[in-house]
């Protein structure tokens, strides 16, 4: 079954393809003449996980899903939360991001944080929420070159390693996104059988 996944990032991509497994082919935007910037402007991350999936849908009239991730850090009441690609600059500067959120964590005891995933898909027109989360500890300085955004400084709990620390295989095994596109695929396998 091809599926269509309202990303422009590399990286995610990968990720969920690696859980869904070769049973879905992922297209692109791209792949279907969507070349601009998906507008992401809602206050929350349902918002706008409906929204980058109804922009497509609406262009494209395929069945299509799309993520929306935040970081949320307790001590920093949430943040940076739904504004986590934007958190110090207009773009996704990832480099940025991680200086500013060790800046406003310095001196900061208590590092609890944890990623959560809203993938929201439209299916024969329908409109379907899946959550995930994975808790764990913003720590000190970034360690590890594998994924992306704010993965050399996140440890997940039960871990000694950052996801970037993580080949992508591992980082699945306990991701937000993973656990979100495992209760994705659990729902399409439903679906597809019926
Ligand atoms: P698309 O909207 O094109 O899918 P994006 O990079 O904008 O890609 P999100 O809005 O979902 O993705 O995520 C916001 C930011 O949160 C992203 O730019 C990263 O900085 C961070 N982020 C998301 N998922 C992450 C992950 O698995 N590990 C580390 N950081 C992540």
């Amino acid at each position: 079954m091809k599926i269509l996944f309202a990303t422009n990032n590399a990286h995610k991509l990968t990720e969920v393809q690696a859980v869904l497994g070769d049973r879905y082919t992922l297209v692109t935007p791209r792949d279907c003449g969507v070349t601009e910037e998906i507008p992401e402007t809602q206050p929350t991350l349902e918002g706008n996980a409906l929204q980058k999936a109804r922009y497509l849908y609406e262009r494209t009239g395929l069945d299509c899903f799309a993520d929306d991730t935040g970081l949320e850090v307790e001590a920093l009441g949430g943040a940076p939360g739904v504004h986590s690609a934007r958190y110090a600059t207009d773009g996704h500067d990832f480099a940025a991001n991680n200086r500013l959120l060790l800046q406003n964590l310095a001196g900061e005891v208590n590092r609890r944080a944890r990623f959560r995933t809203v993938v929201a898909l439209i299916l024969g027109g329908r409109e379907y929420l899946f959550e995930g989360v994975v808790e764990g500890q913003i720590i000190d300085h970034e360690t590890g070159h594998e994924g992306f955004g704010y993965d050399p400084l996140f440890r997940p709990d039960g871990y000694d390693r950052t996801f970037a620390q993580m080949t992508t295989e591992e980082k699945n095994a306990v991701s937000h996104r993973a656990r979100a596109v495992r209760k994705l695929a659990t729902f399409l396998h439903e679906y597809v059988r019926e």
